[in-house]
């Protein structure tokens, strides 16, 4: 019997990859020069499309392919899925919640008490020589005890505050509604308001058109000139000029962002900024979950094509 044709819009690890093409016939997309040739040459053949949190699916790569019946992401996020056109199509989409959380969590934590405490800067002190010729490193602000605000308290940002507990930090957390099972924090129903209340201000929420830019400048001049906020969700949802703008005029202390608009090629101006701690969108990138993240994404395809239910589906 002949293997599904599927779409693979971005690389994966090996360990994904071969098995993978056992049980598939792979058209790579991203190794085309011409995508649109591809698409047309392959498109009519494809039955789902594994894709990356990051880069999912757009109308045009959707509509390339009329046979399409499922969408595997391989990240939790499916914002860049167009899930209008999946519904008008019943096209069946997934994603991999749940075995990312934790190092998503960790990572946000990380980004935190580095930025606060100047690591990056105090490796480079050390390794100048800086230490030897200049003596102390400069002072930098604590973490603990401090207030912190989670806009969003889903999966990744129960574990954020769970981490950040352990710190005895003042936490607080906007969602659409309070949630029981975080009865010890405070529940500010205001994003400003959260951003009021917080030194250290976590974007932990789902991306979608509703959510863009719901950072905006005068969530990040609330934060202010003490303040940090930290990006571990999508860069749609900070207002990403008026970021710039305060990181460059003092009015947000610093910020810590794991994602950007138009990664990997980033705002030139973040680069002059030593007041942000950058990161290449590898809050997931861990060997152990990535590895989780490629199994479910496989297993989703598996059992759709096994006529089963999803593991875990999104539509
Ligand atoms: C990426 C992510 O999928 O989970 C998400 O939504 O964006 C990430 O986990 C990962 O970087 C692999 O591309």
């Amino acid at each position: 019997m002949s293997k599904p044709v599927i779409l693979q819009v971005g690389p994966y690890p090996e360990w994904d990859q071969k098995p993978l093409e056992s049980a598939f016939e792979v058209k790579r997309l991203f190794e085309a020069t011409d995508k649109a040739a591809f698409l047309g040459e392959h498109g009519p053949d494809v039955r789902a499309i594994a894709t990356r949190g990051e880069l999912g699916a757009d109308r045009a790569m959707i509509a390339a392919c009329p046979q399409l019946e499922v969408i595997s992401v391989y990240g939790v996020g499916f914002d860049a899925v167009d899930l209008d056109a999946c519904r008008a199509r019943g096209i069946r989409v997934t994603n991999t919640p749940d075995v990312l959380t934790q190092d998503v969590a960790d990572l946000g934590v990380a980004m935190m008490l580095c930025q606060s405490r100047g690591m990056i800067g105090a490796e480079g002190w050390v390794r100048d020589g800086s230490w030897v010729s200049k003596g102390l490193y400069p002072l930098k602000r604590r973490v603990f005890g401090r207030k912190a605000g989670i806009l969003g308290l889903g999966r990744i940002g129960y574990e954020v505050g769970k981490r950040l507990a352990g710190f005895d930090m003042d936490i607080a957390y906007t969602d659409i509604a309070a949630k029981d099972y975080a009865p010890d924090w405070t529940y500010l129903a205001d994003p400003l308001e959260l951003a009021h209340h917080s030194d250290f201000l976590f974007v932990t929420l789902a991306a979608s058109a509703e959510t863009r830019h719901i950072v905006n400048h005068d969530m990040i001049e609330a934060v202010g000139p003490d303040g940090m906020i930290i990006n571990i969700s999508r860069a749609s949802n900070i207002d990403e000029d008026a970021l710039i703008a305060a990181l460059q005029d003092g009015t947000l202390g610093s910020a810590a962002l794991d994602v950007f608009e138009g990664e990997p090629a980033l705002d030139p101006r973040f680069l002059e900024q030593d007041n942000v701690l950058l990161q290449p969108h590898h809050a997931s990138g861990t060997i152990e979950t990535r590895k989780a993240m490629g199994q479910l994404m496989r297993d989703n395809l598996s059992a759709h094509f096994a006529g089963q239910d999803l593991l875990t589906p999104v539509l």
